[in-house]
């Protein structure tokens, strides 16, 4: 299949080219590389060092991996090109990682807060407008999160793969039953950005027929997979910055490299995991199982497990012998969540969940040891402040 991966010089996008390119797939890398620009404008690198894309895709050719092109292409901004590539590569399918996608960078300034909904929201309708505008029947599978639909209380209920159904009162008494989009609930301006993505979704599954799926993934934890192990010119990227690391990464690096782990507020916080080799296997299985013609927008919980992130320290500083600290959050975010999620679509496709207990953890802290002297500490605390309350607090803490 021909397939093109925006984003695809990214943390989940480089490994789920190559991983595509393993499986035989005609893959086009499309990147604008502003992730990389972003570092540079924040003065961090990633914790591992990463090839320039030219070089990954050289490495890759040279080790017997299928070539890969590379296109240098920003979709929020270049609309022509955009529809131009699609009018030449005429791919099956588009992998959409091509977005902003740091909540605490979102919320960093009014100028990065517009960056993100720029970025995102023209990205996606340019995508989106593209494909009608080329004429061509093309499979969209974007990279949603789990953070759509909010967290908050659920009241102990399950979240289902994207839809609920609700009954609606009518005048006379009675109901009629219909299934509607899960409302949003978004807690950054970031996660906001991907709940506007799936009206866009919905408005042209509706009005063009558009077969799209949206995985709704949750936070992704590790760093390398099977191809990008290969040789040390492939490793993926590995943020632990306060912007962009992750709460579990950062956890993980954090006690690799004997800082107290920052857990914020009281650990209260409900996310949903899954490791980076997972979430390849995914998006694969995504793009095997297309939506037909007429089907209405796929949505699937790209999720493995749900921990509480005082929970997760604790695990981590019992594997590790770390400290944990428990600092002012930053977030306006409720204190403590339920999170209870129907991820069956994956499982009953196949997906067998590489979970916490299955000794990966340990292979990260082997990572983040390795490249310790790396890490330049000044950028571990998270100072992205949602509001002036938050802001206040931080300076108090
Ligand atoms: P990333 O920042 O590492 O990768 C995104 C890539 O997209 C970067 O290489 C960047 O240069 C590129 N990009 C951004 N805007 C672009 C544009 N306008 N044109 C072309 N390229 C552009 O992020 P990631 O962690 O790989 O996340 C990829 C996707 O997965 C995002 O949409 C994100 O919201 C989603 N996601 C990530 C996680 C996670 O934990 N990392 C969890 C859930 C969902
Ligand atoms: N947190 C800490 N300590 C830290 C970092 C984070 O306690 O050092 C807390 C945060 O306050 C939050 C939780 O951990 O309650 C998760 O934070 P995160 O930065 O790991 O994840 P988040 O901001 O939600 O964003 C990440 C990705 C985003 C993706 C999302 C999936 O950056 O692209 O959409 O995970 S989800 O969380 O399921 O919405």
């Amino acid at each position: 299949m021909k397939v093109l991966v925006l984003g695809g010089d990214g943390f989940c996008g480089w490994p789920c080219a190559v991983n595509l390119a393993d499986g035989g797939h005609d893959v086009v890398v499309v990147d604008n590389l502003s992730r990389r620009k972003i570092d540079i404008d924040l003065e961090v690198e990633s914790l591992t060092p990463i090839s320039s894309i030219g070089e990954r895709l050289r490495v890759w050719e040279e080790l017997g991996g299928k070539p890969m092109r590379f296109i240098n292409l920003d979709i929020a901004q270049d609309y022509d090109r955009l529809v131009e590539l699609l009018r030449q590569e005429q791919p099956q399918a588009v992998v959409h990682f091509a977005e902003q996608r740091a909540a605490p960078y979102s919320m960093k300034s009014s100028v990065t807060k517009r960056y993100t909904v720029d970025n995102n929201v023209n990205g996606t309708h340019n995508l989106l407008c593209a494909i009608v505008e080329s004429g061509l029947d093309v499979h969209i599978v974007h990279l949603g999160t789990m953070g759509v639909y909010g967290y908050g209380s659920h009241r102990g209920a399950t979240i289902p793969e994207g839809y609920l159904t609700v009954e609606v009162p009518q005048p006379d008494g009675s109901r009629f039953v219909e299934k509607i989009l899960h409302p949003s609930d978004p807690g950054s301006v970031y996660h906001m950005t991907k709940t506007l993505d799936q009206l866009l979704f919905h408005y042209y599954n509706k009005n063009d027929g558009i077969r799209i799926t949206d995985l709704h993934q949750g936070i992704v934890w590790g760093t390398n997979t099977e191809q990008t192990s290969r040789d040390p010119r492939l490793t993926n990227r590995f943020d632990y910055d306060g912007d962009y690391g992750t709460v579990l990464n950062r956890f993980l690096m954090q006690a690799a490299i004997g800082y107290p782990l920052t857990v914020h507020g009281t650990g209260g916080q409900t996310r949903a995991f899954i490791h980076i080799r997972d979430s390849v296997r995914c998006v694969q299985l995504a793009l095997e199982h297309p939506p037909s013609t007429a089907e209405k927008v796929k949505i699937f919980n790209q999720m493995t497990e749900s921990h509480q992130v005082g929970a997760l320290a604790e695990k981590v500083a019992a594997l590790t012998g770390a400290s944990i600290n428990y600092l002012p959050n930053p977030r306006k975010e409720a204190i403590e969540n339920d999170l209870i999620v129907d991820n069956r679509c994956f499982i009953e496709l196949g997906l067998e969940p590489t979970t916490l207990d299955n000794g990966l953890m340990n292979e990260v802290v082997d990572v983040a040891k390795r490249y310790a002297d790396r890490c330049n500490r000044s950028r571990i605390p998270c100072v992205s402040a949602w509001t002036q309350t938050q802001a206040q607090a931080l300076n108090q803490g």
